[in-house]
C-alpha cells in the first residue's frame, strides 16, 4: 500500500496568460496520456475533481471594466485564478493532495492564494527556466504567466494579489527556483534585493542536480509548514519538452528533471503541485505530456527498481 494520500487532479484549460495559445489542451493531453492509470497502478488513489474554466458569459465585459494595457486578459486570469483559489482551498480541507494540470504558469497565482489559506509559511519550490518574478512594470511582454511569482509575493495589480485576501501569500525566504537561464533585468534585482533562493543552470551543471535538490531541500524544509511544487515543463532542454510555448536552449535533461522529482519523493516534503505549460499545438507525437506524466509519476513515488 501506498503512503501517498488521496490525489486530487484540477485540470485548467486556460492559455490566456501566455503570448502563444495552446497550453489549454495540456491538461487533457496529460491525461489521455494514462496519468490517473499509471497513479493507480501504483496503488495511489487518484481522483479528477473537474475542469476550472472561465464562465462563456463574463469574460468579455469584465475585460472592458479593467482594460489595462499591460496586463494581457487580466480580468480573464483574475477570474480563472479565483476559481482555481477557491477549489485548491476545497481540496486542502478534504485532506487531498491537490495536483493541478494547466494551462499557463498564470495558474500558479490561484494555486498558491488558495493553498495559503492552510500554511502560515508556505514553501514553494519553482522549477523553470524563467522566474516569472515580473510587474507590469518589469514586464517585456505583458503576459502574466511571466508574473506570478511576483503576484503571490504581493507585488502586482490589487485585483491579481487580493485573490483569496491574504496578501502576501508566500515570503520570499521561502521560495527556491531552479533551472533558471532567462532572466529579465528587473527580475535579477528583485532576486537580488530580496534575497531569493535561486539554482541556476549554472550552479547545475557547476554542482551536479543531486547537489543541487539536496540543498534546495535542507533550505526549504527547515522553515516550511508544506511545500509546493510548481514545475513549468520548459524548465527541460528542448529537445525533451518541445511542447511548451517559450524554450529556451540549455535546460534540464531528462535524468536531471526526473532526479529532482525522485529526491523530493525520497524527502517527502511536498503537499501539493502543479505540472504546466505543456503545449499540445507545439508538441513532437505528445512528448512532452508522456514526460509531464512521468514526472508527476515519480514525485509520486514511482521507481525504478
Ligand atoms: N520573462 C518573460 C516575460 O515576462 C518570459 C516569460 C516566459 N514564460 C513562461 N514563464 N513560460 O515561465 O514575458
Ligand atoms: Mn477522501
Ligand atoms: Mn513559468
Ligand atoms: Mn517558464
Amino acid at each position: 500500500m501506498s503512503t501517498v494520500p488521496t490525489i486530487s487532479a484540477i485540470s485548467v484549460p486556460f492559455d490566456l496568460g501566455a503570448g502563444r495559445r495552446g497550453a489549454s489542451k495540456g491538461p487533457k493531453t496529460i491525461l489521455q496520456a494514462g496519468l490517473l492509470r499509471g497513479l493507480q497502478q501504483m496503488g495511489i488513489t487518484a481522483e479528477h475533481t473537474g475542469e476550472i474554466r472561465l464562465p462563456d458569459d463574463q469574460a468579455a465585459p469584465l475585460a472592458a471594466e479593467v482594460n489595462h494595457t499591460n496586463l494581457k486578459y487580466l480580468a480573464e486570469v483574475v477570474e480563472v485564478n479565483t476559481r482555481l483559489a477557491k477549489e485548491v482551498s476545497r481540496v486542502v480541507q478534504q485532506g487531498h493532495f491537490p495536483l493541478i494540470l494547466g494551462g499557463d504558469h498564470s495558474i500558479a497565482i490561484g494555486t498558491i492564494a488558495g493553498l495559503s489559506e492552510h500554511y502560515t509559511n508556505l514553501g514553494v519550490i519553482w522549477i523553470d527556466a524563467h522566474s516569472d518574478l515580473n510587474t507590469a512594470e518589469t514586464s517585456p511582454s505583458g503576459n502574466i504567466h511571466g508574473m506570478s511569482l511576483a503576484v503571490s509575493l504581493g507585488m502586482g495589480h490589487p485585483l491579481l494579489t487580493e485573490i483569496q485576501h491574504k496578501q502576501p501569500k508566500i515570503k520570499p525566504e521561502n521560495i527556491v527556483l531552479i533551472g533558471s537561464r532567462s532572466l529579465d533585468e528587473g527580475e535579477k534585482k528583485l532576486i537580488r534585493s530580496l534575497g531569493i533562493k535561486c539554482f541556476t543552470m549554472y550552479d547545475i551543471d557547476r554542482k551536479g542536480m543531486a547537489h543541487v535538490m539536496q540543498e534546495a531541500i535542507d533550505y526549504i524544509s527547515a522553515k516550511t509548514d508544506g511545500v509546493h511544487l510548481s514545475y513549468d515543463v520548459d524548465s527541460l532542454d528542448p529537445l525533451e519538452a518541445p511542447g511548451t510555448g517559450t524554450t529556451v536552449k540549455g535546460g534540464l535533461h531528462f535524468r536531471e528533471a526526473h532526479l529532482a522529482v525522485e529526491m523530493l519523493a525520497e524527502a517527502g516534503i511536498v503537499t501539493s503541485a502543479e505540472f504546466v505549460e505543456v503545449n499540445p499545438l507545439l508538441d513532437d507525437n505528445n512528448k512532452t505530456s508522456h514526460l509531464a506524466v512521468g514526472l508527476i509519476s515519480s514525485l509520486l513515488g514511482k521507481q525504478i527498481l
